[in-house]
């Protein structure tokens, strides 16, 4: 084993994380089908206090894109730029049916709701002095009053990837100047963090200030597909993901020192992360080095102690020899920042969607450095794992029982709120209603974080389905469907239609997980063996052994369903 390689073991640590990555190659023998011990269904309930909850965010719905004075996002000015793209323009129109959207939740039975502040609806250059937007504050406030009267806690996302384009402009948006303790991102971020604090927090409890810190640093100033589509593969994502770590301690201490006390809230970040799974027993360190190189990047600052992942350092001290530089691509935190930064989570937020399976490449010096090569890995997918509509996203419920017990042990145990999970369909004609695929995800995944939370004492306090509703899907467009209700983007009132699996949703909500004996779980239980082993085809099609499945459908959803119907928004 290379010194790398011994070091990334140490650096995940404890025994039973080596246990769990031992269970998992001795056990399981392969990463897909159906293993009758792994994915067994599990009767229970979540604890009492558990968290439903469904996921927006600003740019993906509330359209009103230039109503009174909102600046554009570096958002906007992508879906601009090119006549053909869909844009978030108009999206689902939440900006003016929010109502509507709130009722949708408490026909679910929802008692959270997870969206984001759009930033340049606030300030529109994204600097206070520059002015307020008052009629975007007035539409964050009028919202969470309505939330809190229908009794929906708000969560909210500080941060959901639609920079004011000014900073991009003036600042160079994350790219800011990234080694000072001076940077002018850090203090505009922690103004705006102040600034909703300040207005929203006398009813808002739950902060989270960013969302999927990796993606913007990664494909806005690495890769450069999106927004501000800074490309630099060498060095872009280093740079924008030291200020975003640095702008989040920044929020954070702001709330601490001036917030807590008075109005007792919880401040965390969501991270994106797939759980990695080795292709082989040969290839394990890989798949630590892919959870290191992706959550770790941002978790292990925050959660363990002000510092980037021991593996992520040397390999990139390795990786500069090789390349002839004197320092490394991965920029370091001064001590002051390490402290500053370390213990600036009071909860973990993971948005979790898929599982790969990753083989170990090292170590060919490559030419020109990208953050893919940096990791020395490879990715791939086993063939039996079922997709959705979406490239990447391949089911694989077991992942997410995995990652969740691997944060467990990296980071202290720390409260963790599941803050998206879901799945896609594709946009077709006739619109997927009976929606079997997306109800199988959530049962085979939400017992999957039964198990963590159950069997593995993992303290998994929340559940978040993405999406409420079909919504602006980024690159995508309108092209990926992820909501538990349909839109209807060629309707100018965008009408919403609950789908099947709002409704299952709703029973699941009302169950708190699958207890013993319910009629709820009598119908997963037939449901189970079906969810686990049909293709895509059968499922939406109910082709196959689908009779059952047919009369089960009608008796369990329909009715339900015809009432949902009648209620539509
Ligand atoms: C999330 N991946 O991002 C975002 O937070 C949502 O806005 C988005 O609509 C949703 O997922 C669905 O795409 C992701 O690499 C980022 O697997 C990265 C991945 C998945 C989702």
């Amino acid at each position: 084993m290379s010194a790398t390689a011994s070091d990334s073991i140490m650096e995940t640590g404890t025994f039973v994380n080596c246990f769990l990555l031992v269970i998992s190659l001795v056990i399981i023998p392969v990463n897909g089908g159906y293993d009758k011990e792994r994915d067994a269904l599990l009767k229970g309930t979540f604890p009492q206090d558990f968290i439903w909850s469904s996921a927006t965010a600003a740019y993906q719905i509330e359209g009103a894109w230039n109503v009174s004075d909102k600046g554009p996002s570096v958002w906007d000015t992508l879906a601009h730029q090119d006549n053909n793209r869909d844009t978030g323009d108009v999206a689902c129109d939440s900006y003016h049916k929010y109502p509507a959207d709130i009722q949708l939740m408490k026909q679910m039975g929802l008692k959270y709701y997870r969206f984001s502040i759009s930033w340049p609806r606030i300030f529109p250059t994204g600097e206070q002095q520059d002015g307020v937007n008052q009629d975007g504050v007035d539409y964050y406030n009028n919202l969470i009053n309505e939330l809190k009267a229908n009794d929906i806690e708000p969560m909210v996302t500080l941060f959901h990837w639609d920079l004011p384009q000014a900073l991009q402009d003036r600042y160079g948006g994350f790219l800011n100047n990234h080694t000072t303790n001076t940077t002018v991102i850090h203090d505009l971020f922690g103004d705006y963090a102040r600034f909703c604090y300040q207005n929203f927090g006398d009813r808002v409890k739950y902060w989270i200030t960013f969302n999927d810190p990796w993606i913007i640093a990664l494909e806005g100033y690495g890769i450069g597909n999106f927004p501000p589509k800074h490309r630099d593969p060498a060095e872009g994502q280093y740079k924008a993901a030291h200020n975003i770590i640095l702008s989040h301690a920044k929020a954070y201490h702001i709330y601490d020192d001036e917030f807590r006390a008075a109005q007792g809230g919880q401040v965390g970040i969501t991270l994106n992360c797939d759980w990695g799974t080795p292709k082989t027993p040969a290839d394990a360190d890989a798949a630590i080095r892919y959870i290191q190189f992706s959550m770790g990047w941002f978790a292990h600052p925050i959660f363990k102690n002000g510092d980037y992942p021991e593996v992520m350092k040397t390999t990139m001290t390795r990786k500069a020899q090789e390349e002839g530089r004197t320092t490394s691509r991965l920029p370091e935190f001064t001590p002051e920042q390490k402290a500053y930064i370390s213990g600036t989570g009071d909860f973990f937020g993971l948005n979790h969607y898929t599982t790969v399976e990753v083989i170990d490449t090292c170590c060919t010096p490559i030419e020109n450095p990208s953050y893919d090569t940096d990791k020395d890995i490879g990715t791939g997918h086993a063939p039996d794992w079922p997709r959705a509509a979406s490239s990447w996203l391949y089911v694989v419920p077991w992942g997410i029982r995995n990652l969740l017990g691997w944060i467990k042990e990296e980071y202290g145990d720390p409260d963790i709120y599941v803050t998206e999970n879901g799945r896609s369909d594709h946009d077709q004609d006739p619109a997927i209603m009976m929606d079997m695929e997306r109800i199988c995800y959530y049962m085979m995944y939400t017992n999957e974080v039964m198990k963590a939370s159950n069997l593995d004492s993992v303290k998994v306090k929340a559940y978040t389905a993405w999406s409420l509703l079909d919504n602006f899907e980024w690159l995508s467009g309108y092209s990926e469907r992820f909501g538990l209700h349909y839109v209807d983007f060629n309707d100018p009132t965008r009408t919403r239609y609950p789908k099947a699996s709002s409704v299952f949703f709703k029973q699941l909500v009302r169950n708190n997980g699958y207890p013993e004996g319910s009629e709820f779980t009598k119908y997963v239980e037939n449901m189970w063996y079906f969810c686990h082993n049909t293709t895509e085809a059968e499922v939406n099609g109910y082709t196959g052994g689908a009779s059952q499945i047919s009369s089960l459908f009608s008796l369990f959803l329909a009715i339900p369903m015809m009432i949902a119907y009648s209620l539509i928004a």
